[in-house]
């Protein structure tokens, strides 16, 4: 049974030498960011299971293009909640200790980083990266509406009348391939280099800290018995549990922003 006392928590987070932390989308919930799998999780009538596929892609382009500048778009204004910031300044305090931090995310929407976070390991890409499919030159670009065609498109309405897209309306690069958002669907390999840092960073933490996952989605779910198994005190933070509770030493319910900055006003000793 995990315990719930933030006392015992923050005396082991104390003396940890080295803290992981594994997000998710609940993290970004309270920015106004939907989550993948909750109220506001679809759109039209598609979750992310059936558009963030390369099947997706191949059959449809312009409407996967069409879902990611929505949600670039619902994006754009959104700032870092009281989570982000509550984890960027653990950081701090613990680098500046000389110990060990490592952040590893899911999300996809570039908070983290806004929020201060340094050492950020994004396990899915980033919504603000775009990637050519012929030269794989990967871009910064934060234009929204990605092309002009996709002005005043995206429209979450199941019954919004629905625009096809041509090859031309999709941004393309120098080298005249089509781009693609540099993000990691179903069914994709991550990136070797990604995956193993994610890895390494779960293996050789004393102190892991999952937060606002569904830890449904392999391979950032195995993270959590990896570090386990390693001998890390593993700690979760969620609204409700998820198959991650069961390797938890101890568990937080409730919101990420509402618990993270208590949680973590620990200083090293
Ligand atoms: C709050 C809160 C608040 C809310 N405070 N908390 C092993 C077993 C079974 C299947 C597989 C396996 N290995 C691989 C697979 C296949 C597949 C997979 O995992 N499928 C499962 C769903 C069954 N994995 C893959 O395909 C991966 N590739 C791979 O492994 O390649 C090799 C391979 C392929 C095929 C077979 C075998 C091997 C790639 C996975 C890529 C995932 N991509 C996405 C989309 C990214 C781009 C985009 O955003 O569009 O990543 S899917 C989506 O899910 C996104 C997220 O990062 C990811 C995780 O979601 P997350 O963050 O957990 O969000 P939610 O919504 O699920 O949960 C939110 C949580 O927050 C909830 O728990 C709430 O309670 C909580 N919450 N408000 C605190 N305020
Ligand atoms: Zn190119």
């Amino acid at each position: 049974m995990a315990s719930t006392s933030i006392p015992d928590f923050q005396q082991h987070l104390a003396t940890s030498r080295s803290i992981t932390v594994l997000s998710g989308a609940g993290t970004s919930a309270e920015s106004g960011i939907p989550t993948f799998r909750g109220a506001g999780g679809l759109w039209r009538r598609w979750s992310a299971q059936d558009l963030a596929t390369p099947q997706a892609w191949n059959r449809d382009p312009g409407l996967v293009w069409e879902f990611y500048d929505y949600r670039r778009q619902v994006m754009a204004d959104k700032g870092p909640n009281p989570a982000h910031t509550a984890l960027a300044s653990l950081e701090q305090r613990w680098t500046d200790a000389d110990r060990g931090f490592n952040l590893v995310t899911q999300n996809i929407d570039g908070l983290h980083a806004e929020a201060g976070s340094k050492n950020i390991t994004r396990m899915h890409g980033s919504l603000w990266h775009i990637r050519c499919l012929d030269c794989g030159m990967v871009q910064h670009n934060r234009t929204v509406p990605i092309t002009p065609a996709f002005e005043g498109a995206g429209d979450p309405d199941p019954n919004a009348h629905a625009k096809r897209f041509s090859a031309a309306d999709l941004p393309s690069c120098n080298c005249g391939g089509t781009q693609r958002p540099h993000v990691v669907w179903f069914g994709e390999g991550l990136d070797p280099d990604i995956l193993e840092a994610a890895s390494l960073a779960a293996m050789n933490c004393s102190t892991f800290i999952v937060v606002g996952t569904s830890a449904v989605v392999y391979p950032a779910a195995g993270l959590v018995p990896l570090a386990r198994s390693n001998g890390a005190i593993v700690v979760e933070v969620n609204l409700d549990s998820t198959p991650a509770t069961q390797h938890c030493d101890f568990v937080f319910q409730g919101k990420a922003g509402e618990i993270l900055p208590d949680l973590l006003a620990v200083d090293p000793v």
